[in-house]
């Protein structure tokens, strides 16, 4: 308690310095945005990788030769424990973002043991390395609400019971329990955010919204003619990833560390998506959606809602985009997405674009890796 009041006290003098890790994911890449404006010095840690991962932060890289980058990027990984060791002592952050993830349910029935060593494992080598290193930073856990799996109750809070559905689940409640354990063994600065589904048009293209808006942009322009789906009628509260990173930011700034779910507490149909999506260009999505039962997931999580009056009470955190708005705007950044991909032509929005003739080498099935194996 009084070396955290200390901590805040000396915030407010000196540069403060944050790591996340994901930084170059969806939330990541938000993250480092939203803490790079307020005057953060912003450390990233990146895995290896044989093509470029980059592009969701490459609008912030900063030449690592500019005398004094606020945004840099670190080789590391969450399976490596040397690795976070080695860079927790050199950067001594004030605050830690764990981000980093095999972040999708249903590849985390493919790769599950994975999933637990990555999503699950990776949090407690990251905890130890603070312990290890001698350093207090605040420290954020990215929980989500797929740990609520088959609801307890309706809407979900912050004491509704876990009863998770897929290995990623699992793998989240092992480091929801690591972080609150931390807390109360070692006075840690730990806090879960509980975020429900959040999207934006950086948003990985194998989740059902971006494939969705990808697959209604692609079929409006002509590059693509059907678009392969799973379970049409589970329902998630999705909000929008821009508003969910502030929550973030703002459970570390508290007094006292605490856990926060992060919800809209609205909740729509895969098909309310799909209505949105395509009216967008107008077209009925009825006319080209095909059920593929390759997508569906062995145990499925039929309904997520939240509650989060604790973080509209406490962090005064409010979701500012409304579903509608959100779709509609994945829906636009699709189009110029794609537009600019394949031909960087503007304007083809019409009845027939690229003339009709473009035959593309590519179906709305690859958008998503599938496993032989799956039911
Ligand atoms: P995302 O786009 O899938 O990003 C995941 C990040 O983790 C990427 O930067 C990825 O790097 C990195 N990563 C994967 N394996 C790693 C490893 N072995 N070591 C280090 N980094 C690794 O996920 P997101 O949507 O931004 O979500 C951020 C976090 O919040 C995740 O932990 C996710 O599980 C959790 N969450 C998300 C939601 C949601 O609706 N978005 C809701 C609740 C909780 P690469 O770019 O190299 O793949
Ligand atoms: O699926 C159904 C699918 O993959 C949503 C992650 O960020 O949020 C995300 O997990 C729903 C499921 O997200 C397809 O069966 C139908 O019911 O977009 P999703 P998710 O599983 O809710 C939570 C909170 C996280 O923490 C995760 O990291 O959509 N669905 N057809 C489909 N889903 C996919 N992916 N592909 C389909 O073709």
């Amino acid at each position: 308690m009084n070396r955290r009041k200390k901590q805040s006290k000396k915030e407010t003098t000196r540069e403060r310095v944050a790591l996340i890790t994901g930084i170059t994911g969806q939330d990541g890449s938000y993250l480092a945005e939203f803490l790079l404006q307020k005057g953060y010095r912003v450390f990233g840690l990146m895995r290896r990788s044989s093509s470029f991962n980059t592009a969701r932060i490459n609008h912030l890289y900063q030449d690592p030769h500019d005398p004094d980058p606020r945004l840099q990027l670190v080789y590391g990984d969450l399976n490596d424990a040397s690795s976070l060791n080695k860079i927790l002592r050199s950067i001594r952050p004030d605050e830690i973002y764990n981000l980093g993830a095999q972040s999708h349910v249903r590849v985390s029935f493919d790769v599950p043991e994975y999933t637990a060593e990555i999503t699950g494992v990776g949090t407690l080598r990251l905890l130890e390395a603070i312990r290890d290193s001698g350093i207090h930073p605040k420290f954020y856990q990215a929980s989500s609400s797929e740990m609520f799996g088959k609801v307890q109750a309706i809407p979900q809070n912050e004491t509704t019971p876990f009863y998770p559905r897929s290995p990623y689940g699992v793998a989240k409640v092992y480091s929801y329990w690591i972080t609150v354990n931390y807390r109360e063994s070692y006075n840690m600065f730990a806090c879960n955010g509980i975020l429900f589904n959040h999207e934006s048009p950086r948003r990985g293209e194998t989740f059902v919204s971006r494939k969705i808006t990808k697959g209604a942009a692609r079929i409006k322009l002509g590059i693509q003619q059907e678009l392969f789906l799973g379970n049409l009628e589970s329902r998630r509260d999705w909000g929008f990833a821009g508003d969910y990173v502030e929550a973030m930011w703002l459970m570390l700034q508290q007094e006292e560390p605490e856990d926060f779910v992060i919800a809209t507490g609205k909740h729509y149909s895969i098909t309310d998506l799909l209505d949105i999506a395509f009216e967008e260009v107008s077209l009925n999505w009825k006319d080209y959606v095909r059920i593929d039962s390759r997508y569906y997931r062995p145990a499925e999580v039929d309904l997520l809602v939240g509650d989060s009056g604790k973080a509209r009470k406490k962090l005064g955190w409010e979701p500012r985009i409304s579903f509608n708005d959100l779709i509609r705007m994945m829906v636009k950044a699709d189009l110029e997405e794609e537009i600019q991909k394949n031909h960087g032509t503007q304007g083809l929005l019409g009845d027939k674009p690229f003339g009709g003739k473009w035959v593309p080498a590519y179906s709305g099935a690859e958008l998503e890796s599938v496993s032989p194996f799956s039911r």
